[in-house]
């Protein structure tokens, strides 16, 4: 059976590194379709080597896709998942809409690739948060090893998870304050060049914040929902690459070095940890790739069984874009594209 994969919100910036990965990763797909709103239809996206030109999501009959990956935020996945769903076509959803829907399994292909068996309760696979991906790609084998018990993470989160505008802004004021124009802040609450904010997505009642809130449930339904996590989320003046310092409780012991070597043979897991000048991996160092990557490894002797990470990935790919396309290899290789899903 022919594969068709539509691509919603194809000119936003996961939306074209879902359509750069679906080609840098050879998924074989018969047709690859670019869906935008009504106001971005005409416009011209690369898929390879290819040009693709925005069609309109309301014009397109779902019916023909066999995979939608919807790249478009939580209102239009409210919205469209459903409806596409309902024609059989599978849609994978970067949102967090349906991320802790017990009948949507929220999916990261190395961490939990069992959960894909779900997906035909609503015929929707939730992609998790870009900063709960890359902690899980890391704490998962550890997790197997020792048990983890309580997890400490502060994160320094890329101004490109909050999207094209909130990139444009970091540029503006950056250039803004060294030739003295304007530079107001408009798309984060306060000034985001030469400066760091302990704030992502709205607060919440207990004092913490949805993105922290998110890392926490995602954790807990991905991996185990007997790990305890606490998070601080805070907005960098990075344009892509997001660093999480991650402080783990093991059940058991697990030195650094067992640690060190569990990671490098680990799936999605890249290890930099020289000890040394240089000897570890920044954000810059990852974009565009794929891989997690693990610096800093080291015991924690202020708590029984403890150990620091230091963990950084591009947030566009292993946050968002790639692990939508691996959703949907995990899709193609259990046979399950195979026949129009019927929801049950
Ligand atoms: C950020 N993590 O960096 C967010 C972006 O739930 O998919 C992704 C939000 C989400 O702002």
């Amino acid at each position: 059976m022919p594969i068709t994969v539509a691509v919603v919100g194809a000119t936003g910036m996961v939306g074209q590194e879902v359509l750069s990965i679906l080609a840098e990763r050879l998924f074989p797909a018969d047709d690859v379709v670019a869906l935008a709103s009504r106001r971005s239809v005409g416009r011209e996206v690369s898929y390879g080597d290819r040009t693709l030109t925005c069609k309109d999501i309301e014009q397109y009959d779902f019916g023909g896709a066999t995979i939608a990956i919807l790249a478009a935020g939580g209102d239009t996945a409210k919205e469209w998942a459903p409806k596409i769903a309902a024609k059989g076509c599978i849609v994978i959803d970067n949102s967090s809409a349906f991320r802790l829907d017990p009948d949507v399994p929220l999916v990261i292909p190395e961490v939990n690739p069992d959960a894909i068996e779900g997906f035909s309760k609503r015929n929707i696979v939730a992609n998790p948060n870009c900063s709960t991906a890359q902690l899980l790609v890391a704490l998962k084998p550890l997790h197997d090893a020792a048990t983890i018990k309580r997890v400490v993470v502060a994160t320094y989160q890329s101004v490109s998870g909050a999207g094209k505008d909130a990139a444009d802004e970091l540029f503006r004021q950056t250039k803004g304050i060294f030739v003295g124009d304007d530079a107001t802040p408009e798309q984060f609450t306060k000034q985001i060049a030469f400066n760091v904010i302990p704030h992502i997505d709205v607060f919440l009642d207990d004092g913490s914040t949805k993105e922290e809130f998110k890392m926490v449930a995602e954790t807990k339904k991905i991996l185990d929902k007997n790990i305890k996590l606490t998070a601080t989320a805070v907005r960098v003046p990075v344009f892509v690459g997001h660093s999480e310092a991650v402080n783990i409780e093991f059940e058991k012991p697990l030195s650094a070095t067992e640690a060190r070597k569990i990671l490098r043979e680990s799936p999605g897991c890249l290890v930099v940890d020289k000890r040394e000048d240089g000897g570890y991996v920044t954000p810059v160092e990852c974009v565009g790739d794929f891989a997690t990557f693990i610096s800093r490894i080291r015991e924690d002797s202020t708590v029984e069984n403890g150990l620091n990470l230091w963990v950084v990935s591009d947030n566009l790919r292993k946050g968002a874009a790639l692990n939508t396309v691996q959703i949907a290899e995990l899709l193609l290789n259990r046979g399950l594209l195979g026949e129009k899903v019927q929801m049950h």
